[in-house]
């Protein structure tokens, strides 16, 4: 009985037990609302939206992209069905990201030195940078359909081989908790948090983005290097904000470093919450100011610090901010020019912006590339009011989409489509007799079992662009690669990020190096380095 099944489940409460827990639970409830000799009835219905090309693939690869901010509060009754929210705030950039992976599969699709008897498809959904989306999300990658039930595999399709994603930590926490219930491979583009290294939690998580165990440990190194003894630091209230700043925080009090203030961002806008930390920035002694937070939560500080006179501080930026064009924008340089930050490590893609050009909502299935076209060229496709005609050209203006000047994100996207291939690849040209699984078998790469890609995605090596090898530790992680930017003037209206320096972190964090070329720096205040006590 129900009960029955409830009671032996907290017995096993423990870390990755409780999904299984929950999913009990699910399956559970599933029989309380089956009626014998009745069709099951659906109990939720999910409401996802993405990009789906799985026709005449053989494997699909999955992917999971923040294309909006946040899903739009509701105030939930209970008096009717559940729904699955809505999203707000389109988020071009990373529309650019999921181009790549579209970008990176349609290469390895026309290459014939990577799976050459293969085509891949892909699954692409929105996680609106919030959990539940993406837990959705999961959910319907490991039921093929769109539906709530776990521990099934209905595809319509073509299997799926991996997911990709999903995006930030906190999303990727979730998701790779589900996931690591079936050994299930999943390739993180932007999930940095040291969490994620844990293999006992993350079974079956790797990532081509470093792990912030290396930034936040470059971060604490740069502020001894330039003797300051005295900062602030400001943390998104998530997994990449708190465990970077505790990270960093650990780092520098074993050099003696004082920490002034210490504040976290609210995850939701509140206002209250944002003057308070406006005013410990004002009233604060301490001219450097260290913030790990995505773009996205940093946002709504930078537009409050905007509209008052605070300036000589000097802000030193985790990689989500570094390049980001939500927060460099002219309104916010007259206080973040000097600003010192981490970015990860930068490639030009060939082909890749003609690539983005070539997107038109009428070759789309979904509405979101509408949605992004009128927010590009500020026109509409519902009323007769400044009508989108279909004819406006995505040349014919800058902005995050098309700025193909720092891919460094994108790169990341890019690479963990090639870890995959790559992967399945050598999957794929295992010789029978001589393969890695009992008996010296090897796996059928049209129908194997998520675990036997798993092996040969931890054992995976291979070079992108000839300039960079990749290989993953024990952990899955790559090793750390940074370079440091300061945000220049490049003519009285315009920012440019200058490369300053370089941080590596390699063999697992067995040797670390920091390069600086200090006459390259340029400090918001006449005094620079001057930044000592107060
Ligand atoms: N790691 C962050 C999320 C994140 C991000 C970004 C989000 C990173 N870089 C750029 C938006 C834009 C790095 C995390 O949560 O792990």
């Amino acid at each position: 009985s129900l009960h029955d099944q409830i009671s032996n489940c907290f017995v096993i409460m423990e870390d990755n037990k409780m999904f299984y827990v929950l999913f009990a639970l699910l399956l559970c409830l599933q029989d309380r609302i089956y009626v014998k000799g009745q069709e099951c009835r659906l109990i939720g219905k999910f409401d996802l939206h993405g990009f789906l090309e799985s026709k005449n693939h053989h494997l699909i690869i999955g992917g999971m992209f923040p294309f909006h901010f946040r899903t739009i509060l509701t105030n939930d009754t209970s008096m009717e069905e559940p729904k699955s929210p809505k999203c707000e705030g389109f988020n071009a950039r990373s529309l650019r990201w999921a181009r790549a992976m579209i970008f990176a599969i349609n290469e390895i699709n026309q290459r014939i030195d990577i799976l050459p008897r293969i085509t891949l498809g892909y699954q692409i959904f929105d996680t609106c940078f919030t959990i539940s989306k993406s837990v959705e999300g999961t959910l319907s990658f490991l039921t093929g359909q769109n539906e709530t039930h776990p521990n099934f595999r209905c595809s319509a399709g073509a299997p799926l081989a991996a997911v990709i994603g999903a995006g930030g930590s906190a999303l990727s926490i979730a998701t790779a908790r589900i996931l690591g219930l079936y050994y299930f491979p999943q390739v993180g583009y932007a999930s940095s948090c040291s969490v994620l290294s844990d293999k006992f939690q993350f079974p079956s998580f790797t990532r081509t983005i470093p792990s912030d165990i290396y930034q936040s440990k470059g971060i604490a190194e740069l502020v001894t290097y330039f003797g300051w003894t005295w900062v602030g630091t400001i943390a998104a209230d998530d997994d990449y904000g708190k465990y970077g700043i505790k990270l960093f925080k650990e780092e520098v009090e074993k050099n003696g470093v004082c920490i002034s203030f210490s504040e976290t961002l609210p995850r939701i806008y509140n206002k209250e919450a944002i003057d308070k930390i406006v005013g410990e920035i004002r009233k604060s002694s301490a001219n450097i100011i260290i913030i790990f937070s995505s773009d996205i939560d940093l946002s709504a500080l930078m537009d409050a610090i905007a509209e008052t006179n605070i300036t000589g501080k000097t802000y030193i930026s985790s990689e989500a901010w570094t390049t980001s064009a939500l927060i460099a924008k002219p309104s916010n340089y007259k206080f973040l020019w000097g600003t010192v930050g981490f970015a990860v490590r930068k490639a030009l893609i060939p082909s890749f912006e003609n690539f983005l050009h070539e997107l038109h909502p009428e070759n789309s299935t979904d509405d979101l590339v509408y949605e992004f076209w009128e927010e590009a060229f500020n026109c509409t496709w519902r009323t007769n009011k400044a009508l989108c005609t279909g004819n406006e050209n995505l040349r014919s203006i800058q902005n995050t989409y098309t700025d193909v000047s720092e891919l460094r994100l994108t790169y990341s996207v890019y690479k963990s489509v090639y870890t995959i291939a790559n992967a399945l690849h050598d999957l794929d040209i295992c010789v029978n007799g001589h393969g890695p699984f009992p008996n010296n078998e090897c796996a059928d790469v049209l129908n194997f079992e998520p675990w036997q890609l798993m092996y040969y995605l931890k054992n995976t090596k291979f070079s992108v662009f000839s300039n960079e090898s990749l290989k993953f530790d024990e952990f899955g992680d790559v090793d750390g690669y940074y370079d440091i930017l300061n945000w220049q003037w490049a003519s009285n209206e315009s920012l440019v990020f200058s490369k300053i320096g370089r941080y590596t972190a390699t063999g697992s964090g067995a040797t670390f190096e920091l390069r600086i070329d200090n006459s390259s720096i340029i400090w918001n205040t006449p005094t620079g380095l001057d930044y000592s006590l107060p």
